[in-house]
């Protein structure tokens, strides 16, 4: 599909997210709101009152968009998308914990695959899902769950991608570190198209980790992740900080990190298993 060379972003509507969208559930119920402090606040909130699977809450701008370990997600109007799926359908107890940690991770692949589908351009990722070009970030996801005895687990997946932001329209603190579809193709996209395709990528993605498991999603992850076998400086989620190289995907996701020196002893097997935690690509 071609992006639009519109001289202002096409609107974001229902009706155009319908008119393009193939999916079976993600987005047919879809909340398009003006305004919200974070479309996973809100997504949150309709899955306690018995929204269905497949859910999407999407607004034309957020006033207090949410990153991940407490950071805020830049979300300016009408530029760029912010969403969120309400995903109900969990695996067997004994798998949840796995089917989880990777929830984010094939959800940023998802992510990749429709900037690909709708700009020809294929990002890459930073473990453990940021969405950049170059050593620019497009976008992020921010998974959240709640859970109750009577109605199970339920997963928000939440998807932030500059769309058409302008670079110099980025705040200070991001204009190098942020970048967007226009900035990277001189061309304005048109959201709707790119949220059907993204919901699109998406319900693929999940239903394929709820029917085969990850084993056979990590190869198509690994292709993408840019982190793999790059000199890397891990702050751990208690603050430790230390560089080595990333080596590889645990089976859970983590990504395993070998030390530089030995700045955390010897660790069992030479790396270090990272669950959460931030990555700077070094070099
Ligand atoms: C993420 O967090 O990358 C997850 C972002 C998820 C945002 C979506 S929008 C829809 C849904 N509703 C929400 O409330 N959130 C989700 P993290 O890895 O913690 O990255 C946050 C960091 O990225 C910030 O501290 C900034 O340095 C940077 N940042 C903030 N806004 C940005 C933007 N628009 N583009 C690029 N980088 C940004």
């Amino acid at each position: 599909m071609p992006a639009s060379t519109h001289l202002s972003p096409a609107p974001l509507t229902a009706e155009a997210v319908r008119g393009a969208l193939w999916t079976k559930a993600y987005g047919r119920t879809l909340h398009l709101l003006e305004e919200t402090p974070s479309t996973n606040g809100a997504a949150l909130t309709l899955a306690q009152e018995g929204a269905e699977d497949g859910t999407v809450v999407v607004a034309e701008r957020q006033t207090a968009g949410r990153g991940r370990l407490g950071r805020g997600w830049y979300s300016p109007r009408g530029e760029n998308l912010y969403c969120s799926v309400i995903l109900r359908r969990t695996p067997a107890s004994e798998r949840l914990s796995e089917w989880l940690s990777w929830v984010p991770l094939v959800s940023a692949v998802a992510a990749a695959r429709a900037v690909q589908d709708v700009t020809g351009s294929l990002p890459s990722l930073k473990w453990p899902n940021d969405i950049l070009v170059g050593p620019r970030k497009l976008g992020g996801v921010l998974c959240e769950s709640s859970s109750s005895r009577t109605s199970g687990t339920v997963v928000v997946v939440g998807i932030g991608l500059n769309v058409n932001t302008r670079q110099e329209a980025f705040p200070d603190d991001l204009r190098d570190l942020a970048t967007s579809l226009v900035s990277e193709t001189g061309r304005l996209v048109d959201r709707s198209v790119l949220l059907a395709a993204l919901l699109g990528r998406l319900e693929e993605r999940h239903e394929a980790l709820l029917a085969v498991g990850p084993a056979q999603l990590m190869p198509e992850y690994k292709a993408l992740c840019a982190t793999l076998g790059r000199a890397v400086r891990i702050t751990l989620a208690g603050g430790e900080i230390f560089q080595g190289r990333a080596d590889s995907l645990g089976t859970d996701g983590s990504l395993r990190v070998v030390p530089e020196s030995a700045q955390l002893g010897k660790p069992a097997g030479g790396f270090v298993e990272v669950r959460a935690g931030d990555v700077v690509h070094l070099r």
